[in-house]
């Protein structure tokens, strides 16, 4: 990991960039697995499949029987704990959802808004190396909540032509309404413009490889709409002196593990806790299974000597993180002076891996900078807002002469006249 101890100003923009990645050669050939998928449908789905997948399936759609197949494969304790998670992530984004008020801005004039489900949504889950199966949850819990009536879902499948047993209770758990073995680019064009067997979808989401975020760009060039610009995912921690050197460590790596482009990043005011920090890093990536990513990605990864916590917000905002995590004195307060950040977790006892899971806010979060603008997928994710004006004949009387007025002096006679008509009626 690169060190720097108490940086200037002038630096923080080298310290705190991200790994770039060029895609200028994946876009020509995205462009014609897309191109391809438009216009052959499912049996072009069927010739990627078999040549990227390296399967040939009769049928994309996953069956009833084997759901009923992978359910009976988990185990009890696995299942409980998929469980406990969607119910927590069910409660905490039902309070998401806000209720209708109709509001009255001039006698007679009645305005609302009504959040209305987007009808048909598209999940991408990669499959790979890990099968994140909590990001089902994630997705499918908001998304029938917001009311989407069509719930798809696309994932890789194995050799043997399947999907990880996992994949498919989360997926049957929060009512994904059909599941397909399609992966990669052809999944996002098959969501996109819709084949023989999968039908077309207005909003796609979830993460995957360069490929698959490369299609969700192209596919959004034609009218679509993607959950949000997907990055490496990255984890920022804050600590002070009162931070646990182990804890720190762990946060780091948890993040290092998803893949070698993951970010990590420590901005620290306590020279002994930085050293303390990179003592565990060495001691716990020994013993990690995905050590050879987590290795990696800790090259791309940060340690930062800051002489004052007020410097390390302003260096975390700076940095936008996805996560961010604050474990320092009087954290709450902390939090209060962040404003660029995907999601918060404070205090010692707050891993990022308890927000991956189980805690109840969502995972999918703004990466690379974005959480300046962008927030984190929610139940708003899945819905757009109708608005809803109704007048009485004394209404439009009352607000008549300020539209007409206004109508023609934007030159708009034919806005002035459909107020006019209606007086003179
Ligand atoms: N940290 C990832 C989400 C995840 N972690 C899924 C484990 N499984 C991106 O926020
Ligand atoms: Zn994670």
């Amino acid at each position: 990991m690169k060190k720097y101890i108490n940086p200037s100003k002038s630096l923080w923009p080298e310290m705190l960039s991200r790994p770039v990645l060029d895609n200028t050669s994946l876009k020509e050939r995205v462009a014609e697995v897309l191109k391809e998928i438009k216009a052959g449908g499912d049996e072009a789905v069927k010739k990627y499949t078999e040549k990227f997948d390296r399967v040939v399936l009769e049928s994309f759609l996953v069956t009833q029987d084997e759901i009923k197949l992978a359910v009976a494969e988990i185990s009890k304790d696995l299942k409980d704990a998929i469980e406990l998670a969607a119910k927590n992530i069910r409660l905490f984004h039902e309070k998401q959802t806000a209720k209708v008020e109709i509001v009255e801005t001039r006698p007679g004039i009645k305005c609302w808004r009504k959040s209305v489900g987007i009808e048909k949504v598209g999940l991408y889950i990669p499959g790979g190396s890990a099968p994140l199966f909590s990001t089902i949850l994630m997705l499918g819990i908001p998304a029938q909540i917001a009311g989407c009536k069509e719930i798809l879902l696309c994932s890789p499948p194995n050799k043997e032509g399947k999907l990880h047993p996992a994949i498919l209770f989360a997926a049957q758990l929060v009512g994904v309404t059909r599941i397909y073995k399609i992966g990669g680019v052809q999944a996002i064009g098959a969501m996109a413009y819709g084949t023989g067997t999968v039908p077309k979808v207005y909003k796609i989401f979830g993460p995957g490889n360069q490929f698959v975020t490369c299609a969700k760009q192209m596919v959004q060039e034609d009218g679509l709409a993607i959950d949000m610009p997907a990055g490496p995912s990255e984890v920022c921690v804050l600590a002070d002196d009162s931070a646990i050197p182990a804890f720190v460590a762990s946060d780091l790596l948890s993040q290092a593990e998803h893949g070698a482009d993951s970010q990590a990043i420590l901005i620290t005011t306590a020279q002994s806790i930085l050293q303390k920090v990179e003592a565990e890093l060495e001691k716990q990536l020994a013993l990690l299974p995905r050590k050879a990513i987590a290795e990696k990605a800790l090259a791309n990864s940060k340690l930062i000597l800051v002489p004052s916590i007020e410097e390390a917000i302003e260096i975390a905002n700076e940095y936008a993180s996805e996560h961010l995590i604050l474990a320092c004195e009087n954290a709450e307060e902390v939090a209060e002076k962040i404003v660029n950040a995907g999601s918060i977790f404070i205090g010692n006892y707050s891993p990022e891996s308890v927000g991956d899971y189980a805690s109840g806010t969502n995972h999918t979060l703004p990466t690379n900078g974005y959480a300046r603008a962008y927030s984190g997928v929610s139940v708003d994710s899945f819905i757009k807002k109708i608005t809803y004006q109704k007048l009485t004949q004394q209404g439009l009387q009352l607000i008549a002469s300020p539209v007409i007025l206004m109508a023609e002096a934007e030159g708009l006679r034919a806005h002035a006249n459909a107020v006019n008509i209606r007086l003179n009626a």
